[in-house]
């Protein structure tokens, strides 16, 4: 298993539970403390110096895990379900730029969808479900040259209203090739029976897993139990990234340390 951690190029993101900050300085601070990887959280995919992005991540020996897209979402209102048709076009696009950059950056690329697959609102499920299969389709028609890997990640009911729970996450997992599961550890507190139990069912449509104790805070400063989290994924076949993304409390630096602490008490160290 290899561990990453949540990063941001945004300055004053709309969400919080990331690294923020001159990323020279997070990015040698991460290959210090032992990091593989870093995901990157990228609000517009056309706005980003690639270059400058790829001698960084080369520089200080970290792989980029997968791009995070919430913010598309949240900053630019965007979305893959969007009501308005224009809306959608435009999530689109971001998306095969994300998938775009992806490929460049890393060899075939990870992207993921959470925040930004949208929501229900007065909707009725079934029709927004049906949208969202339509965009994931052309997606996946689009990008079939970069291959690029789409994670689905379960958000829990506070933040959005759309695919809440593992279960409802499996439906698309199983339907599209390309698509696979992201756990996050923190969600599935919330919503499924146990974050124990959903790794189980998940099985071998994990493809990428977020970790956060049950308060969002870094593993190691809440009440999950991670080595029982790790043997369950490792039981499932897992053996991809886990990609802390929690809130910098007390300080990005300190949440680092821990998690990263935490989390290679436990993962085998023969990887
Ligand atoms: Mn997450």
């Amino acid at each position: 298993m290899k561990i990453a951690a949540v990063y941001t190029l945004a300055k004053d993101a709309p969400f919080k539970a990331l690294v923020a900050g001159p990323m020279s300085e997070v990015f040698k601070l991460m290959s210090e403390l032992g990091f593989d990887g870093v995901e990157i959280n990228i609000p517009n995919p056309f706005d980003v110096d690639i270059r400058n992005l790829a001698k960084a991540l080369s520089d200080y020996g970290l792989e980029l895990s997968a791009i995070s897209t919430g913010l598309s979402y949240l900053v630019y209102d965007l979305s893959l379900t969007h009501p308005n048709e224009e809306k959608r076009r435009k999530s689109l696009e971001f998306f095969m730029k994300y998938s775009e950059m992806s490929a460049e950056l890393s060899n075939r690329g990870r992207v993921i969808i959470g925040l930004a697959r949208g929501k229900c609102g007065n909707r009725p499920r079934d029709e927004v479900s049906r949208i969202f299969k339509e965009s994931l389709r052309l997606l996946l028609e689009k990008t079939e040259d970069y291959g690029t890997i789409y994670l689905l990640e379960p958000i829990n009911r506070y933040e959005i209203d759309f695919i809440n729970t593992v279960d409802e996450a499996l439906e698309y997992v199983r339907e599209f090739n390309r698509v696979q599961l992201l756990l996050d550890t923190f969600h599935m507190t919330l919503e499924d029976e146990s974050p124990y139990k959903a790794i189980e069912k998940a099985g071998k449509f994990i493809g990428y897993v977020h970790v956060a104790e049950n308060n969002r805070l870094a593993p190691g400063m809440g009440m999950l139990d991670w080595e029982r989290i790790i043997c369950k994924l490792l039981i499932s076949g897992y053996h991809g990234y886990l990609s802390i993304e929690a809130i910098p409390r007390p300080s990005y630096e300190e949440m680092l340390r821990v998690g990263i602490e935490t989390l290679r008490k436990y993962i085998p160290k023969a990887r």
